[in-house]
């Protein structure tokens, strides 16, 4: 593609933080792309750079992003200034870069879509009651996209309603905010989704949790030890079926130990210890992964992520962030995975319904689109 000129601007995002917008204008095409934020983030993530510096620094190398560029050259130059310009604006303009020209990406998937995995009850850093960051609905039994988002949707409607009283709220991410324990969270959330033929996950997102030494929950201190025997209590009581980042980024044999004993049962996901870093992924530690293309910084980086995740027969799920806008690239993306970790409601609902549209899309152009299975 040949870029002719950029323009950035700052936005929001959902939580109202500042982020950047890029648009990159080729042959009388407009790609635009804006960046996610996280708020448990893990410290492998590609670095940051505060805004308006990392605008200013844009602006004194913005000539050399006109030209002719492939995905990957264009993606590889931001890399190499991402020390200057941050990953926020590397993601942005890699995003913008990518949907000058996405439909030529849609010829490539297979019409396979993803399974919507969405966030029902929140706590942790996104704020909420409990320790556990997100209790998760997979919908796996779904005919169709449609029905994944309907299902997840009805289920958080139902336990709203049941549990009138202890209702406080939404978070960061659209989830409820119950008063309930952990332990409750997961039992209430389990016994209403089974009704809808519903698995049930949970991201514990435990980098938060951890002082150093041990695990603090709000009525719990545990030993490394001790957390891989909680996390597989959870998952035999609560018949989890993925667990995200169950210990710190830096616990190798906590994920180790865990994989062993349960990869046949339930997906294993590392988030803050892979980073979407292909260097970083290994399937004796998880058998999944979670792919967050600005943890990375650019498409590019989460496709080679995408790619060798598979080769390692490790199952990656395409994930938003907490800090999210309504840019619907990794709706697009997640064309090439099983599963799409995307919220349930508000803004959450722009990337959603991308997915209905792309399922469309697909069979406008032929291909036979099916809900894929895990
Ligand atoms: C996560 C994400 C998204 P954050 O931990 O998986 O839910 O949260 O963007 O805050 O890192
Ligand atoms: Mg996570």
């Amino acid at each position: 593609m040949k870029i002719e000129c950029i323009s950035l601007r700052k936005i929001f995002n959902s939580r109202g933080e500042e982020t950047i917008e890029s648009t990159i204008f080729s042959n009388n095409k407009i790609g635009v792309g804006s960046a996610p934020s996280g708020a448990s983030v893990g410290t492998k993530e590609a670095k940051l750079v505060n805004l308006d510096k990392g605008l200013k620094n844009f602006n004194k190398i913005k000539n050399k992003f006109i030209g002719k560029f492939t995905q990957e050259e264009f993606d590889l130059l931001l890399m190499n200034h991402l020390e200057k310009i941050g990953s926020n604006l590397t993601t942005s303009l890699s995003f913008a870069f990518f949907n000058l020209n996405s439909d030529k990406f849609l010829h490539k998937v297979s019409g396979e879509i993803p399974i919507p995995m969405g966030n029902v009850i929140g706590g942790g850093a996104h704020h909420g009651k409990t320790d556990i960051q997100e209790i998760l609905l997979l919908p796996i039994k779904a005919k169709d996209i449609f029905e994944g988002i309907k299902t997840n949707f009805s289920i958080m409607d139902e336990l709203r309603d049941k549990y009138k009283t202890k209702f406080l709220g939404v978070n960061d991410e659209g989830a409820l905010v119950m008063n309930f324990s952990n332990e409750e969270a997961l039992g209430n959330v389990l016994e209403i989704a089974k009704k809808y033929k519903t698995k049930i996950g949970i991201d514990l997102a435990a980098s938060e949790l951890f002082n150093g030494e041990k695990y603090i929950y709000k009525n719990l201190k545990v030993s490394k030890e001790e957390q891989i025997d909680l996390m597989g209590q959870w998952i035999k009581d609560y018949k989890l079926y993925f667990i995200e980042d169950p210990f710190e980024e830096n616990d190798v044999s906590g994920f180790r130990e865990l994989t062993k004993r349960f990869k046949k049962k339930c997906l294993i996901c590392g988030d803050d210890l892979f980073a979407t870093q292909i260097t970083r992924l290994d399937n004796e530690l998880a058998n999944s992964c979670i792919v967050k293309p600005n943890q990375v910084g650019t498409v590019t980086g989460a496709l080679n992520c995408i790619n060798k995740s598979k080769e390692l027969k490790m199952v990656p799920v395409l994930s938003h962030r907490s800090g999210e806008t309504c840019d619907s690239t990794i709706s697009r993306l997640s064309l090439l995975t099983k599963i799409a970790k995307f919220g349930i409601s508000q803004i959450r609902i722009s990337k959603l319904n991308e997915l209905i549209r792309l399922r469309d899309l697909l069979k406008f152009s032929g291909k036979r689109t099916k809900m894929a299975k895990l």
